[in-house]
């Protein structure tokens, strides 16, 4: 079955294509990141993973620099890896910094598609069974935060990019879809959800901002909702510069059905949007169980050589029960 998805009309395609190579000031110097939540217990998220409330965590500097090679029990798939071609998916020396601080560490996550290579990359978590009842994994969650760090290369330009899903699938059910199935109109009927946080260029300026994808049950049409960010939600995006997002997702109670499900973003600490009144799913087997971190592109144009890639960054990955917060600066060396 083909993994077609995500709706993006041909005319916005066109809108984005047309807008090319952008210009803009340089990215001013971050504020430093904050110390909320459960990371505020963990200089530079050392030990975290210990944490009884997180489920996850990576930051990539156990993995072997320059290659695809998941460390065993991590994540549980990688899309277009090292092989040969097309090494999309690796893990390269790199370290995150916030403000005008490196912060330690070896390796980040290095997601690269170009033109005419496969339209995706990254890596699959999963928080519950997800590709089976027998998967050994658990039935996944009702609520769940996630943090990372993101950067765009400074090459970066405005093509749309979809992914880093939250999502589920109803293994009860024979026929659920797999997270990220597109062009449904009635995810309920196919047995999954999933929500993404993505960028989102603007057409008229290649502005990007972070914005959800949300393929939720009451969308309006076949494709995801952009939950319409206003104005002052738009969080601006400047390529080359490290981002803190948390994202916090809350599935709706079923027993009744209420539209009270969440999804909440805080970029560098801070609320930046937050819908609520959302329904995910009709039935209590539907339960958060994959992340994706991942980027999909609908093909990219011809200025995205092999050599000159479209590229982009994560670090600190934690999954966690609670608010985590972005990571707490280590004391200066
Ligand atoms: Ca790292």
């Amino acid at each position: 079955m083909s993994r077609t998805r995500i709706g993006c009309t041909l005319a916005a395609v066109i809108l984005v294509v047309a807008l090319g190579q952008r210009s803009g000031p340089a990215a001013p110097a971050g504020p430093p990141a904050l110390a909320a939540g459960i990371a505020a217990r963990y200089p530079n998220d050392s030990g975290i993973g210990k944490d009884p409330r997180v489920i996850f965590a990576d930051n990539f500097d156990a993995w072997e620099t320059g290659t695809a090679k998941v460390p065993p029990g991590s994540w549980d798939g990688v899309r277009q890896g090292d092989k040969p071609g097309q090494r999309q998916t690796l893990v390269v020396a790199g370290k995150v910094s916030a403000g005008d601080r490196e912060l330690p560490g070896k390796n980040v996550l290095q997601l690269a598609c170009h033109h005419r290579s496969p339209n995706s990359a990254g890596l699959r978590k999963h928080l519950g069974n997800y590709r089976s009842a027998q998967e050994g994994k658990g039935s996944g969650y009702e609520e769940i935060h996630i943090r990372y760090y993101q950067k765009f290369d400074d090459g970066y330009g405005p093509e749309r990019n979809h992914g880093a899903n939250l999502g589920g699938r109803d293994l009860t059910r024979p026929g659920s879809w797999w997270v990220g199935m597109a062009n449904t109109p009635d995810v309920t009927a196919r047995g999954y959800f999933y929500s993404g946080l993505q960028p989102y260029p603007d057409t008229r300026t290649g502005q990007l901002h972070w914005g959800f994808y949300s393929y939720h049950m009451d969308k309006k049409s076949p494709w995801g909702d952009d939950y319409r960010p206003t104005a002052s939600e738009k969080k601006r995006i400047q390529v080359g510069r490290w981002y803190c997002l948390e994202r916090r997702m809350k599935l709706n109670s079923v027993s009744p059905l209420r539209a009270d499900g969440v999804e909440e973003l805080w970029v560098d600490g801070e609320l930046a949007l937050r819908r609520d009144g959302l329904r995910f799913r009709r039935v209590p087997e539907l339960r958060i169980t994959v992340f994706e971190l991942e980027v999909y592109y609908h093909g990219l144009p011809a200025k995205y050589t092999a050599e000159r890639p479209q590229k982009v960054y994560f670090d600190n990955v934690v999954i966690a029960t609670e608010r985590i917060g972005c990571l707490r600066m280590p004391p200066s060396p």
